[in-house]
């Protein structure tokens, strides 16, 4: 049946066009709307998470409209979208930034407080939606963002995980992981009951013949449903409203198999039903590290299966010719985990619509580009044949016959090099067979792309260096990574935001960050400064009193703020950073009382979850939770050092936390990517050598340096704070950005890094006498058991220190002092902050989504008209 209203029936249609509201009084009509009709409550019982529901709801409403239009529009237009494909979108909390990006936000606190509601405790009620990881994922979330804002026609396709990343709490020093239940009541999410595709796994392959030509069928297994739920992604300042498509499972047939729970088979129909949810049950907690399990690849070719089939299907209407695909869909793969759409989208063309292999290859080749965002060897993909074989039967077939049409031409072009085929093939020949993700993805896109410069110049030096050979260097590119500067700066720092707009010339600079530069001029104005540093000053007592709330310690927001927040990782070296916090204790206790006083005030703040098998990194949360227990208990030291470790660090937190900063630490290795590869190429599996540095789940580890960019470091000066770093991933592109004279850098330099390495395993390995110290102290029992450490002490000490935390520690406490010095200037100290801002316009995520739609993906914004 035709769905659409005959033409006659729709002026009645257009007649009652739902507008929303606009002002203060319709603003508080919808929300007293939602509370009596949706809610079913009434002023008698509604509290803030009932305030909080309905004020989502009235948002939702006016965002439903604009979504619908947007969609019309694009449809209409039949323009050429981008599908942003990953498996992780860390969205964080939608209400505020739905407020923001709509422009409503004032009048939505002035409604809510005629209707005795704070704004802020209303916006506190949401729960993050942490679908995600780290970095990848908040990447991904911030490029929908810039999507939207810019009105490219795009949609992003994910997985609508049950759980999403755990909750962190800490529990005696350490880490504990709860479930995180976020679907209770998610009022930014829309059942599409009636988008479902079904997806098969399992099965064989069977030759058939028609009309003289053989075609391979994909017979048996089973089938699992996957059910649209969509979410709606308002731009900044404009109607466009994009949607983000995430995918459910469910068993088919219904809530279970009648036919055997009505043999009696009650319990297997059960668990029938319950394994089918399983495969969108949970988002797979690691950061950078791939265990190869099989409910990981089940995921990833359910998510890609049902994004396809979606894409697909809406090109399909428009009844074109299929060669006319690429001109309408552009594919990103964020990173390699939806690496399978290029088998799968092969596989519809050849097996489905019937196309020659070679006219549906130039078709999937030009649809899609990939993403690297890693050169981490464990991070990096690989599939064993055996299980790709017995999962996805046709897929392996598809995977080999490109592996041999790939082949053929890298034969060609190197006629005499016999161990280039072995070193490109997407299939390694080990024991057992694996399928390299990241090759299959390379041959099957026509553009990859790193993440900052450095990354990017080295996977086309190092990793990727054959392809580059093979495809020549236009196929590779980079687009180093950026944030919104909405969420980042104006909803994270809502009276910075408004200070810089008083002297930007108003907010367009949300839209054009570049309009930053425009602060160098007020540099020198004292008012300006006081207002910059009142600011904040505000943001630091703002944390204290979430601390003083969660851990009961009293910290002085006068004293200077030091931040490290991200997942905890060895390579992130938050160890190099603890054992300095025990140097600066050690040092103030042998101080006496005249000598302290003339020290700098710090908190040294942590915060970041351990994936739940790292070892190492839980030791890591341990000691630092054990050192504040001593320290911030100590009358000798006082206000002079408090030691924070923030639970569940997350999105919603790292708003908070940010604008509070003093000085950040992003202090990883420097480029140790160039030892690894040099011992892994190609994909050497005994390099994984390093075991006792720490596995994940007793797991061999090898270098687990990458620093591919890094973005946690561009939402730090973005607020008006200074970083620590080392000379790796976007912090080269900083430096280069806001001047050397702005920023503390420290450490080896990657080119030493090798040699160093070398000279810890070969010669003898001397440590630095203050880390001998520091080691001497955890050892006497000063912060608990020793024993419960000694394993981050030999790591140094005994198993080579790989990740350089001795040769570093020198020069990592010389530029702490020279922070402590540079912040007694307080005059210059924000001088220099409001420098640096003024030269962040560079890493605003719309300059990157810029870069992909001219270089990669060739599509057209579509403004989309106001009501
Ligand atoms: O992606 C990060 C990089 O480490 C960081 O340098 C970069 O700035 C950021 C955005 O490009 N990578 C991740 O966050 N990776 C993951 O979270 C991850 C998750 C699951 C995996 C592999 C990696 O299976």
């Amino acid at each position: 049946v035709e769905a659409s209203i005959p033409e006659p029936q729709r002026e009645a249609w257009q007649r009652n066009q739902i507008t929303g509201f606009t002002d203060k009084d319709g603003f508080e009509k919808e929300v007293v709307r939602h509370v009596e009709t949706t809610l079913a409550r009434s002023m008698f019982n509604c509290d803030e998470i009932a305030a909080y529901s309905a004020t989502s709801l009235a948002f939702r409403d006016r965002l439903v409209t604009h979504w619908n239009k947007t969609q019309q529009r694009q449809t209409y237009r039949d323009t050429k979208r981008v599908y942003y494909l990953s498996l992780e979108f860390l969205m964080g909390r939608a209400l505020d930034n739905a407020m923001l990006n709509v422009g409503l936000k004032d009048i939505a606190k002035d409604g809510l407080s005629d209707l005795g509601f704070r704004i802020e405790d209303v916006i506190k009620q949401e729960h993050d939606a942490a679908l995600g990881n780290g970095g990848l994922g908040r990447l991904a979330a911030c490029f929908l963002d810039s999507l939207a804002t810019l009105n490219f026609p795009a949609w992003g396709y994910g997985l609508r995980y049950r759980y999403g990343i755990f909750k962190q709490e800490i529990i005696d020093g350490y880490q504990v992981e709860v479930p995180d239940y976020w679907l209770d009541f998610n009022p930014w999410e829309f059942p599409r009951h009636d988008v479902t595709v079904d997806i098969q796994f399992f099965g064989q392959v069977n030759k058939k013949t028609a009309d003289g030509k053989t075609v391979s069928v994909w017979e048996g297994g089973e089938i699992v449903q996957a059910v649209a739920y969509d979410v709606p992604i308002p731009g900044y300042d404009t109607p466009t409203t994009n949607n983000l498509r995430l995918w459910s499972s469910k068993a088919s047939g219904g809530e279970f198999d009648f036919q055997k729970f009505n043999s009696g088979d009650y319990e297997s129909s059960v668990a029938d039903q319950q394994r089918a949810e399983t495969i969108s049950a949970v988002l797979y907690p690691n950061d950078n590290l791939e265990r190869g399990k099989e409910l990981r690849l089940k995921q990833q070719y359910f998510w890609v299966a049902a994004s396809l089939y979606d894409i697909v299907r809406r090109f399909k209407k428009a009844k074109r010719p299929w060669r006319e695909f690429p001109d309408q869909v552009a594919i990103q793969l964020n990173d390699t985990h939806p690496t399978l759409a290029i088998v799968e989208l092969q596989r519809i063309l050849v097996d489905i619509e019937g196309l020659e292999w070679d006219v549906a290859w130039e078709i999937v080749t030009s649809t899609f580009g990939y993403t690297n965002h890693t050169v981490l060897p464990e991070a990096l993909e690989k599939w064993p044949v055996g299980l790709v074989q017995h999962l996805l039967p046709r897929h392996l077939q598809i995977i080999y016959d490109i592996n041999l049409y790939f082949l053929q031409t890298v034969e060609k072009a190197f006629p005499n090099d016999r161990d280039i085929l072995r070193r490109v093939s997407i299939i390694e020949e080990s024991q057992p067979k694996m399928v390299r993700m990241a090759f299959l993805a390379i041959v099957g896109s026509h553009k990859v792309n790193g993440v900052a410069e450095l990354h990017s110049d080295l996977i086309q030096t190092t990793i990727f260096k054959d392809f580059v050979a093979i495809y020549g260097p236009d196929k590779f590119t980079n687009v180093t990574n950026g944030i919104t500067p909405r969420r980042w700066l104006h909803q994270a720092n809502p009276r910075l935001s408004e200070l810089i707009a008083s002297k930007c010339g108003g907010y367009e600079f949300l839209k054009d960050l570049t309009l930053l530069s425009q602060l160098k001029q007020h540099v020198d104005d004292k008012q300006f400064r006081k207002e910059w540093a009142e600011i904040k000053y505000a943001n630091k007592v703002r944390l204290a009193k979430h601390i003083k709330d969660t851990t009961g310690v009293v910290v002085n927001p006068a004293a200077l703020f030091d931040v490290q927040v991200k997942r905890i990782h060895e390579y992130k070296r938050q160890q190099l950073n603890i054992f300095g916090v025990i140097h600066r204790y050690l040092t103030l206790k042998a101080m006496t009382p005249e000598e302290r006083k003339t020290q700098m005030p710090r908190v040294s703040i942590f915060g970041g979850k351990a994936a739940p098998g790292y070892w190492m990194a839980k030791q890591i949360i341990h000691l630092i939770n054990s050192v504040g227990a001593v320290v911030n208990k100590d009358d000798d030291v006082g206000d002079l050092l408090k030691v924070i470790f923030l639970e569940d660090y997350n999105v919603s937190k790292a708003e908070m936390i940010c604008p509070a900063s003093d000085i950040s630490e992003h202090i990883s290795t420097a480029g140790t990517e160039y030892v690894y590869l040099q011992l892994s190429i190609p994909f050497i599996s005994t390099s994984y050598s390093f075991v006792e540095n720490g596995g994940h789940d007793g797991e061999a580890v090898t270098d687990n340096s990458q620093r591919a960019s890094g973005t946690s470091n561009m939402k730090f000066v973005l607020n008006g704070g200074l970083i620590i770093g080392t000379l790796d991933g976007a912090n080269i592109e900083i430096t280069r950005e806001i001047g050397e004279s702005n920023i503390f850098l420290f450490g080896n330099l990657s080119e030493d890094v090798e040699d160093l390495r070398h000279s810890h395993t070969y010669g003898a390995h001397t440590i630095d006498p203050d880390l001998d110290k520091v080691f001497d102290e955890i050892e006497k029992g000063t912060f608990g058991t020793p024993h419960d450490f000694s394993a981050m002490i030999a790591a140094v000490r005994q198993h080579g220190d790989y990740y350089l935390v001795s040769d570093d520690f020198h020069s990592y406490i010389e530029t702490h002092h020279l922070v402590d010095k540079a912040y007694r200037n307080q005059d210059e100290w924000i001088a220099k902050c409001i420098r640096s801002v003024a030269c962040m316009g560079f890493f605003t995520s719309d300059r990157c989504i810029n870069e992909y739609a001219e270089e990669i993906w060739n599509v057209e914004p579509l403004v989309v008209e106001r009501n």
